[in-house]
């Protein structure tokens, strides 16, 4: 009988993308699935528009009211399969986030240039947390560009925090993005393990 190599199997991780309000979450998610995510979009009510700005993102129709998830996996450089859940962007839905990061390895923390300020919470909760985690800037067609240096500043996070720049809406963009989360959850074990052993 025919022997066929088996496939690789693929540790397994699961980890939350978060945000303020109208980052690209669900996008980036969207973009990146290898299945349809499952989503939890509801209409935006007038209400919650007076308290969740839409400048730059007129269009927005829907908000998450529950969480994202979708998956991914790639055999290069090692096999991995990501389970991603992404969170709610409006403060009233903030209670989720606990919930949401158990058993998380790490968080990709969201933002956009234009509202830096929206995600600032998700990068304190991940750090009270002890959560390693990545900060993406989605950048948005027209905004004006600010640099690393400048937005590391105003998040005021540790210099370990990798920050890179995406695009939520390409799915190869937002893998870069979690390959970074991979390597810094990793290069954060060795760490934590190598002060252990000291
Ligand atoms: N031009 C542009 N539009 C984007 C980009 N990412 C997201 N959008 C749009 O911006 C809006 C917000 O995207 P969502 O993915 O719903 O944002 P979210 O962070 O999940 O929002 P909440 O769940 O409501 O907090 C949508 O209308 C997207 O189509 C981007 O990179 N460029
Ligand atoms: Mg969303």
């Amino acid at each position: 009988m025919t022997q066929f190599p088996q496939p690789a199997t693929r540790a397994t991780a699961k980890l939350v993308i978060a945000g303020g309000f109208g980052v690209g979450k669900t996008t980036a998610i969207g973009a990146v699935s290898d299945i349809t995510p499952l989503r939890t979009e509801e209409v935006l009510t007038t209400q919650s528009t007076a308290t969740d700005s839409l400048r730059g993102i007129e269009d927005k129709t829907t908000t998450t009211v529950a969480f994202d998830f979708g998956r991914v996996g790639w055999d290069v450089p090692d096999p991995v399969e990501l389970y991603l859940f992404g969170t709610p962007g409006q403060p009233r839905f903030w209670s989720f986030w606990h919930d949401l990061s158990e058993g998380a390895l790490g968080a990709v923390v969201l933002a956009d240039t234009r509202r830096l300020e929206s995600s600032f919470p998700a990068a304190d909760f991940f750090e009270q947390l002890g959560l390693p985690f990545v900060i993406a800037i989605n950048r948005f067609p027209g905004t004006t560009p600010r640099t690393a240096v400048e937005i590391r500043e105003a998040f005021d996070v540790d210099e370990q925090v990798p920050l890179m720049f995406c695009d939520a809406r390409n799915a190869d963009s937002v893998a870069g993005v979690l390959i970074t989360l991979v390597q810094h959850i990793a290069n954060t074990k060795s760490a934590n393990s190598a002060l252990l052993d000291a």
